[in-house]
């Protein structure tokens, strides 16, 4: 893998900077029933227990603000956006993983779902966002919550989050399954999964 590119601020390699913020994704946008809705921490907890939110609960816990760049594979990046929201590394004090996590499996609504290797889970400016630029996200952008990961790739990020799994090895999400990159580095330009190295994930 070499040694990690970890910059911030302005464009990675092949990206371009876009006005407005398009609508990505697979599906149909869901419908928010907040009596329904809850966040689950689950699989390889600490305790061995789940850990549910519901919409109330969760809006409660404890709100920061990150301001961090957005990079979409298909070439759009947005710089120093403004997300509002629970970090990361909050909810993992909160419900936190066993010692032996080396990853997570982020789910959202009708099953959507993106690994991520738990460092960048955890990074400080990984955020479960529920605003942006100080306003709710709108439906079509992710509401009520959806995570916020700066250094990948914007498909490591679902929208409509509704679970975190704690895992011991790694297992590929939606993309990740599908042509996109087990790790999604942006500045790594990590887009394709034939560009995995060995040790980038497992065998498709
Ligand atoms: N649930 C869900 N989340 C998703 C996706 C999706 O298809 N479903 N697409 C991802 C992709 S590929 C991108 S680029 C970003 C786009 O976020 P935006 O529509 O808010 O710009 O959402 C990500 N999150
Ligand atoms: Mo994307």
């Amino acid at each position: 893998m070499g040694s990690p590119p970890r910059r911030e601020g302005g464009l990675p390699p092949g990206q371009r900077l876009q006005r407005g913020w398009p609508v990505t994704h697979y599906g149909p946008v869901p419908r928010f029933r907040p009596e329904r809705w809850e966040f689950r921490v689950f699989g390889a907890t600490a305790d061995g227990d789940k850990t549910c939110w519901n919409h109330e609960g969760f809006s409660g816990l404890p709100y920061a603000t990150v301001i961090a760049d957005f990079h979409c594979v298909t070439k759009f990046s947005m710089l120093g956006v403004e997300w509002g929201g629970v970090a990361a590394s909050t909810l993992a004090k909160l419900a936190p993983p066993a010692d032996d996590v080396t990853h997570v499996m982020v789910w959202a609504e009708y099953g959507f779902s993106a690994n991520l290797r738990i460092e960048d889970f955890l990074d400080d400016k990984s955020v479960f966002a529920t605003h942006k630029g100080g306003e709710p996200l709108t439906a079509e952008h992710g509401f009520p919550v959806r995570l916020i990961v700066p250094r990948l790739y914007a498909w490591k990020g679902p929208k409509w989050v509704r679970g975190v799994e704690y895992m011991t090895a790694d297992r590929r999400g939606f993309w990740e399954e599908r042509g996109y990159h087990n790790v999604g580095e942006a500045w790594r330009e990590q887009r394709y999964s034939y560009q995995e190295q060995p040790g980038d994930g497992p065998e498709l």
